[in-house]
């Protein structure tokens, strides 16, 4: 398997190449004023915890065509993290989805986590599935349900995730509700939200002192006629009520089209009440697909947004996560991908004009507004998060390195070649 060794060597082969780039690139950035040391540094520290959940080939609901040496294990996921943090320097944990990953020895867990560097980021529960050993189904939902035995169950099965988080050194517990319903009448929507605010309580009620609670939303899927939680201002209103510790989190795919992303991001923000985020892309609805590889103008926009909420708003630290998951790629590169777009996009966000931008807003300049943003989205960074990468020790080209060690062929060669990571 390659080692840091290898990659050191590998950029100093290049290192001519990458001088050649990010030269000039840091030059003009100087001439415009723009401190390039202090954006390295920020890139620098700038991490984006991986879901084990997408570390095999996701399903479409048809079908599945595993790559091959997939993941077999919560401790080969966290091999596989291991590696990806290796190469790119920026995903430094790793999110947990219970109970598709329970870890059984949870010292033994850390431990391994750790000798690659990692950390355990928010934990997932799961109320949208029925295990195999369910004395209830989620069948007509989980914490919103009539029955209070199977809310119960759901309750309780949030607080085992939290207590597993804690064995792991998590801090933050992430609640997606699957619940909903498809046809009108089937619920009674205050109720079914009175009833989810409820069960939140008590879950929020066992969060530790440093902990938070996210929580997701989302308009449609798996019910196609109502989420109980379907929308940001629902979430905001059950983080609101439960307490400072509950925020919520944005998924990208979680949004009717042409919803307006950068400014929800921009409102919860404003109100200290954005707590992270689930990095995807999609065409049509929650596709899941690589971040900005649909819409990377878009995904500019959200980052010049939270940038500014960074820099002027008393929000929270945020937690940064890639939610995807598909059956085209091999899933180690589209991470690979996934967290390059997203850190091109900070690095764009970061050198944006922000003096510019106000005085043109203050003066109803909107060419000049214009002007601002997209002279920082057309600004190719990629050699700036290259040198940031190298400087923390991750390789030049990522994925490049990736192929030409011929990674994946040494997984299935170690695995085999049909595995199926737990997952979507
Ligand atoms: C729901 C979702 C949520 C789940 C994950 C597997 O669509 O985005 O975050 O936990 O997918
Ligand atoms: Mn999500
Ligand atoms: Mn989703």
């Amino acid at each position: 398997m390659i080692t840091k060794n290898n990659i050191l060597e590998n950029n100093t082969a290049k290192k001519a190449l990458h001088q050649k780039r990010f030269t000039p690139v840091a030059d003009t950035l100087t001439d415009q004023g723009i401190d390039v040391e202090s954006i390295l540094k920020k890139l620098d520290t700038f991490q984006i915890a991986i879901p084990s959940w997408a570390l095999g080939t996701g399903g479409t609901r048809f079908a599945r065509f595993p790559e091959g040496g997939e993941p077999r294990s919560l401790e080969e996921k966290i091999e596989d993290v291991g590696l990806l943090h290796m190469l790119n320097a920026s995903s430094n944990a790793i999110s947990l989805h219970i109970p598709w990953d329970i870890p059984k020895d949870a010292k033994a867990i850390k431990e391994l986590a750790s000798s690659h560097g990692l950390l355990f980021d928010a934990v997932n529960s799961n109320t949208f599935q029925d295990q195999p050993d369910a004395k209830v189904s989620y069948k007509f939902g989980s914490l919103c349900h009539v029955d209070k035995h199977v809310r119960d169950e759901a309750i309780a099965h949030n607080k085992e995730v939290i207590d597993h988080g804690v064995a792991l050194g998590s801090k933050a517990l992430t609640v997606w509700l699957a619940d909903g319903s498809s046809f009108p009448g089937q619920l009674n929507f205050r109720e079914a939200l009175q009833r989810t605010q409820d069960s939140l309580q008590q879950i929020y009620d066992h969060l530790p002192a440093d902990w938070k609670v996210l929580v997701e939303y989302k308009p449609y899927e798996p019910y196609f006629y109502s989420m109980v939680i379907p929308d940001w201002g629902t979430s905001h209103l059950l983080a609101s009520s439960l307490g400072e510790k509950a925020l919520s989190l944005v998924d990208l795919g979680h949004h009717l089209p042409n919803t307006n992303i950068e400014q929800i991001v921009a409102i919860l923000m404003m109100q200290k009440k954005l707590g992270g985020f689930h990095f995807n892309d999609s065409k049509y609805g929650d596709d899941d697909l690589t971040v900005a590889s649909i819409k990377p103008y878009q995904f500019f926009l959200i980052f010049n947004e939270l940038v500014d909420g960074m820099q002027n708003t008393k929000n929270p630290e945020l937690s940064w996560m890639i939610d995807a998951s598909h059956n085209l790629k091999d899933p180690i590169e589209d991470l690979i991908q996934a967290i390059e777009a997203i850190k091109i996009a900070y690095a764009q966000a970061l050198i944006v004009d922000r003096a510019a931008l106000k005085k043109a807003q203050a003066t109803n300049d909107v060419s000049a507004a214009q002007e601002v943003l997209q002279n920082a989205f057309r600004t190719d960074v990629r050699a700036l998060v290259a040198e940031s990468r190298m400087r923390m020790g991750g390789a030049y080209d990522p994925l490049r390195t990736f192929r030409e060690n011929q990674i994946r062929k040494e997984l299935i060669a170690k695995r085999g070649l049909k595995t199926v990571a737990t997952g979507l």
